[in-house]
């Protein structure tokens, strides 16, 4: 008998795979009656959903005498009750407790590759996995991105593409993690009210380098370089800096003096041109995504013309500075971005930066949301530099404006906005008051935290914004939407 505990989009999967199998379970969740009770019986029968109270108590129920392991699934926190009590009497009992992602990684049937990072692991995960299609493979791409991990054991495949967030590596022991290729991308601040410390985050990330056969390190980045250490199998680098060899890998990713150019050893692989994707963060998310590719199909997946083709196709996946629309003004422009998946502040730090050496005379920002425990001094750093004007929304608005106010002064005009549509709304006026001639004035969406305050998601605030933005595109007569476009 298996436990599942959340009956979330991971509890169902965990459902569907012991099904599979043949295996009994039982789901539980702590959310009591508003959990999907119906939903998981319609799925999976009567009889599968435990009966009783949620906690350490359960462990006595007749109906989990014969308890063999739990699945626990990531949005719950280990250390808040009353999962707590549970898993420290599981422990106790020498019940094994396991994420969906140790569990479909010791069941994967074929090689994977798993991504992770503060930011850009989807980018990275869906580009990879896109290279690996064109290159031949019949590819399986989820986790922590899309489709359930165990979701995609159902399927016939040649190789899985995974992203995995520092949730789900929790319950999942280094040791079982034997990955073909696997990279942290990079480490900031994020989750750090459930995590504690930047330095537990990032361990939680590193598992899946330590026996990895390729393990792809950001040569760029302290805190993963400092992982490379324990890496057992072979080391690849990517890196911004020109074919940087510190860490004596043996291949090297870099791009070249140009800033543009994918290069990889002495040779140059790919023109700026040939990738659709923009901004030197997504250059960087590309040579990482190369490095895995080569690690799964070889050196000689490069050669061919559909891996080229499918890198200058992959234009990016929605709620990434993704332009929503263009409003004419004073024979100028004020664009609207949305880069809602921007969660942290070292994703919204990389856009407000990007947009400042991309050639926008200026950005009005709205942030806030969630604040996840970050310090938002860098952020407010950021907005200083390069910000027009900036709307906070959201439950931890406040914070983030003492941090903007202690850091940039009055000098910043700042409005606190009750809702998202007020806040484009100030931040079209703040715009179109700076559109001159010829020049363009972006209004970004990159809120730096999470959105579970206002949103049910991260697509659901980008949505909200895309239609506020609409609306005041189509109310101040503009050019109609241009919904696929990126922000360059
Ligand atoms: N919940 C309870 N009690 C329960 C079970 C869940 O209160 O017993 C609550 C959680 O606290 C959370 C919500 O329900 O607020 C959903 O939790 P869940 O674990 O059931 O989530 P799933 O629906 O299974 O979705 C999870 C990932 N969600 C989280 O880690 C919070 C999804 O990542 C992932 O796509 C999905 O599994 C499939 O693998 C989302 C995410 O926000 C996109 N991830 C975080 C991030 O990217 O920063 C880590
Ligand atoms: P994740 O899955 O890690 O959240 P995404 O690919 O969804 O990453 O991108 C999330 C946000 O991070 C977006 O706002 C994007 O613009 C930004 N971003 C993407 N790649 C990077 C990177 N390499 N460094 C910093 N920010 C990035």
């Amino acid at each position: 008998m298996k436990l599942i505990v959340g009956m979330g989009q991971t509890g169902f999967s965990a459902g569907r795979f012991f099904a599979r199998r043949g295996e009994p379970f039982v789901a539980a969740d702590t959310r009591g009656a508003s959990a999907p009770h119906a939903a998981w019986q319609a799925a999976f029968g009567a009889g599968t959903v435990f009966d009783g109270d949620f906690g350490a108590g359960m462990l006595d129920a007749a109906e989990l005498r014969a308890l063999e392991g739990i699945v626990v699934s990531p949005g719950l926190d280990p250390a808040v009750e009353p999962l707590a009590g549970l898993l420290v009497e599981a422990r106790r009992r020498g019940i094994p407790v396991e994420s969906d992602i140790a569990v479909a990684l010791r069941h994967a049937p074929v090689p994977y590759v798993l991504v992770t990072g503060s930011n850009g692991k989807s980018t990275v995960t869906a580009l990879t996995a896109e290279l690996l299609t064109a290159a031949g493979y019949r590819v399986g791409i989820g986790g922590n991105y899309g489709t359930p991990a165990l979701d995609l054991l159902a399927e016939s495949l040649d190789v899985l593409v995974l992203e995995v967030s520092s949730f789900q590596l929790e319950a999942c022991d280094a040791a079982a993690i034997r990955a073909r290729a696997a990279t942290v991308l990079n480490i900031s601040a994020d989750h750090l009210d459930r995590h504690g410390s930047i330095a537990a985050y990032a361990a939680l990330k590193q598992k899946i380098l330590v026996q990895a056969d390729t393990a792809v390190i950001n040569a760029d980045d302290a805190r993963v370089c400092a992982m490379a250490a324990d890496c057992e199998g072979q080391l690849v680098t990517f890196s911004a800096a020109t074919n940087d060899d510190s860490l004596a890998a043996r291949h090297r990713y870099y791009l070249d003096a140009d800033g543009e150019s994918l290069c990889r050893d002495d040779q140059r692989l790919f023109a700026g041109d040939d990738l659709a994707l923009p901004g030197a963060h997504n250059r960087m998310n590309a040579l990482a995504a190369l490095a895995l590719v080569e690690a799964v199909a070889g050196r000689a997946a490069f050669d061919g013309k559909a891996l080229r083709a499918a890198l200058a196709a992959f234009t990016g996946l929605p709620h990434r500075m993704q332009v929503v629309c263009r409003w004419p003004i004073n024979g100028g422009e004020v664009r609207f971005i949305n880069d809602s998946k921007a969660t942290n502040v070292g994703a919204a730090v990389a856009a407000i930066d990007g947009l400042a050496v991309g050639g926008a005379a200026g950005q009005v920002v709205i942030v806030g949301g969630q604040a996840k425990g970050q310090s938002f001094d860098e952020l407010a750093a950021a907005l200083k530099a390069h910000a027009l004007g900036v709307a906070l929304i959201g439950v931890d608005a406040a914070r983030i404006e003492s941090v903007l106010a202690s850091v940039a002064g009055d000098t910043l005009p700042i409005a606190r906005c009750e809702s998202l549509e007020a806040a484009v709304a100030w931040s079209a006026d703040q715009a179109s008051a700076r559109v001159s001639a010829g020049r363009q004035v972006v209004v970004l969406l990159s809120p730096a935290c999470a959105s579970f305050d206002q949103f049910s998601g991260y697509a659901d605030r980008g949505e909200h914004f895309a239609r506020a933005a609409e609306a005041v595109c189509d109310t101040r007569d503009v050019s109609p939407p241009v919904s696929a476009e990126v922000a360059s």
